[in-house]
């Protein structure tokens, strides 16, 4: 089954939108196999965002994410990646369309509530990097038969 990466950023933590995050991607029928709350050091938001490096808002992307706690979260499901990504929505939650996480709960670019891997290759990354240890739990959704059919 498919796993991507979930942040939520200082400023859903701080806005205390963390439990509203959680609740969206369960109730779409993912499962959340890992989390934990850290504060993350510079060294590891800049590997994070190292396709970033060089643009204008890097820097301060860098100083925000490593600036209070984030809640990193491992999230399994049939296409996880993209789900992942439209319950989301688009980078700029000033025009990311209703009923998506940026939509309806931010205002602009430089604080999008959440971050959520684009890719296959970015998930695997990403999760190694924010889960060294790995620790992903296995286990079974009361309802995994409802979502998946037979
Ligand atoms: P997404 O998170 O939607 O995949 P990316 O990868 O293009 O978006 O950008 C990574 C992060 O960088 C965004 N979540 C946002 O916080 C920040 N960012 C992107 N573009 C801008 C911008 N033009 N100005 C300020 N911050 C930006």
């Amino acid at each position: 089954m498919e796993r991507t990466l979930v942040l939520v950023k200082p400023d859903g933590v701080h806005r205390g939108l963390v439990g509203e995050v959680i609740t969206r991607i369960e109730r779409k029928g993912l499962k959340l196999v890992a989390a934990r709350m850290l504060r993350p050091d510079a060294r590891l938001v800049e590997t994070h965002y190292a396709e970033h490096e060089g643009k204008p808002f890097y820097r301060p992307l860098v100083d925000f994410l490593t600036s209070g706690p984030v809640m990193a979260m491992v999230v399994e499901g049939e296409g996880a990646i993209a789900v992942v990504r439209n319950v989301v929505g688009t980078t700029d939650p000033a025009t990311s369309p209703p009923g998506t996480i940026r939509g309806d709960l931010g205002l602009q670019i430089s604080r999008n509530v959440v971050h959520a891997s684009d890719s296959p290759a970015s998930a695997e990354r990403e999760i190694a990097l924010w889960f060294p240890e790995g620790g992903m739990l296995e286990y079974e959704r009361a309802d995994e038969a409802w979502l998946y059919g037979e």
